[in-house]
């Protein structure tokens, strides 16, 4: 598939509120989000990858190995502890977020040289689009 490496900037977000909502974030911190810019920086070695989402606001991290279950914890979003799974399912990258809360987890890909990016819990799904920077 298409590489997501690089540095992408948001040119939509859809139903981000919904999402956060669902995560159980309180309305101060929805506000703010809701407005941000996200940018995502993605590096990739073999299975090895970092994803970060940068914004004036907040920063949040995360590195896994494909197909292999790592403990996160979503500091700076819902701060939880969940079990995650990311795998390759024909040309996207989906991981799996088991905790407390049910269905969550996203699906990374590219699609018309732009990162696309679903984020979904409890039946919220947010739907994200990057450009290239
Ligand atoms: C911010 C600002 C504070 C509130 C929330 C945030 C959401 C971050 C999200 C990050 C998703 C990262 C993913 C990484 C994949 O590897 C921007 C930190 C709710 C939803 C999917």
């Amino acid at each position: 598939p298409a590489s997501l490496c690089g540095t992408w900037d948001i040119i939509s977000n859809v139903n981000f509120e919904g999402y956060m909502i669902a995560l159980g974030i309180g309305p101060h911190i929805r506000k703010i989000a809701v407005k941000l810019k996200l940018r995502k920086v993605v590096e990739q070695h073999g299975d090895q990858f970092v994803i970060k989402t940068l914004s004036t606001f907040r920063n949040y991290s995360v590195s896994f190995r494909v197909d292999q279950e790592f403990e996160e914890f979503t500091q700076g979003l819902d701060s939880k502890h969940v079990k995650s799974l990311v795998s390759w399912k024909e040309n996207k990258l989906v991981c799996e977020q088991i905790g407390e809360k049910k269905n969550r987890g996203w699906t990374h890909w590219i699609e018309d040289d732009k990162l696309h990016l679903e984020l979904y819990c409890e039946g919220q799904l947010c739907t994200q689009v990057f450009k290239k920077n």
